[in-house]
């Protein structure tokens, strides 16, 4: 196995970051488990830490090894350990922001290619949820798949009337039903599954994410469970992300189902998951517009006449709200970094005239 069977294309080369480290070796983060890492490379997966240097200079959350990152790690004791010395920049993400006013992402996932937004037919569909997560994953630069599972759970009228729903709510994106039970559908997702593309499991707990990833491999190699036998705790039953190797070369992350997605902060997932509306948003004659009241306002009117859904329009405008608070929140963050920035020149002068 090469590097670039694990996904290592001309991107990452282009980057050109192994060459300030002549020496090191380039790996896949296939696990993380608090500070240990499980490090892949052609040959082999093996134990890895990061090193200090490493983590003196981390300033915050996101910049931690994920799930799916390249690194440059130095093997030691005949390649079993590894040392993580430096981390490539990443083509793609998945990562949410941490509850709590300051500015602070929890990454999922790096380097992906496709991620299956994962729903089951029965209650848990959810056309305003799904909107969520397409903004997650067009914001990460991430191809997004809806996969409606337990299609066994439902007449064939239903499901496509759950289609139809989708497509009504201009989401342009490929759509597979399937169950894991009765085997409909299967065929379609593999079809989708490259050889060296990086595919990952997002969802609610309970959906089926686990047991698919099962039928790729062919045998039950995770744990799954009923939703009634999640322990007392509320815990879901896939604890960790973890990259598995398909058969075909395929590589898919699964991850525990998500109760909350965290707040949005991505106005190009929105505009990229909304992009009917972003049209009537350029063509509205305010450029100052709320789109809340104004009179002739383009969504307004595109409302009124039924081009525009009413739910859709207001799922909008939440998400809009909700980003339009982060990003003060941010702006006001970087205020706060400019300040401190003066503060450390003013002092390297008070210590540069004290020499
Ligand atoms: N009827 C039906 N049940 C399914 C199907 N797929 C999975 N299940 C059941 O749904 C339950 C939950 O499946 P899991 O695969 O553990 O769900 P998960 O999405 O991995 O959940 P977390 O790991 O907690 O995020 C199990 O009891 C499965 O047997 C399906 O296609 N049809
Ligand atoms: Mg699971
Ligand atoms: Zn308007």
């Amino acid at each position: 196995m090469e590097l670039k069977d694990l996904g290592f294309d001309k991107w990452f080369l282009d980057q050109k970051i192994d060459l300030q480290y002549p020496g090191l070796n380039i790996a896949r983060i296939t696990a993380v488990d608090r500070d240990s890492y499980l490090i892949r490379n052609g040959k082999n997966e093996v134990f890895a830490e990061l090193s200090g240097r490493f983590t003196f200079h981390v300033e915050s959350n996101t910049d931690f090894p994920c799930v799916g990152d390249w690194v440059l790690a130095q093997y030691y004791d005949s390649d079993s350990f590894a040392i993580i010395q430096e981390i490539f920049p990443r083509k793609s993400f998945l990562r949410r922001k941490s509850a709590g006013k300051k500015i602070d992402y929890q990454m999922i996932a790096s380097n992906i290619d496709f991620a299956f937004i994962v729903q089951s037919c029965d209650s848990n569909f959810n056309l305003r949820r799904l909107e969520r997560y397409l903004v997650m994953v067009n914001e990460g630069n991430i191809e997004p798949i809806f996969l409606l599972t337990k299609a066994d759970l439902v007449s064939l009228e239903k499901l496509d009337k759950m289609i139809f729903e989708v497509r009504r709510s201009n989401i342009n994106c490929k759509i597979i039903a399937m169950s894991n039970n009765t085997n409909f559908g299967l065929d379609q997702v593999r079809q989708v599954l490259e050889p060296g593309k990086t595919y990952c499991l997002l969802g609610s707990s309970g959906v089926g994410k686990t047991t698919l990833l099962n039928k790729l491999i062919g045998q039950d190699l995770f744990k799954t469970n009923t939703i009634r036998n999640k322990d007392s705790k509320g815990r879901h039953t896939t604890a960790r992300r973890q990259l598995i190797i398909l058969k075909n070369g395929a590589m898919i992350i699964d991850t525990p189902g998500m109760r909350e997605l965290g707040t949005i902060n991505a106005d190009k997932g929105i505009n990229e998951s909304f992009s009917e509306i972003q049209v009537l948003v350029e063509n509205c004659r305010f450029t100052d517009c709320t789109h809340t009241q104004e009179t002739g306002c383009a969504l307004l009117s595109a409302v009124k006449n039924g081009e525009l859904s009413e739910e859709r329009y207001q799922s909008y405008l939440k998400l809009i709200k909700e980003s339009e608070y982060n990003n003060m929140s941010y702006v006001e963050k970087r205020k706060k970094d400019r300040k401190f920035g003066k503060f450390i020149k003013s002092a390297m002068k008070q210590i540069k005239k004290n020499e």
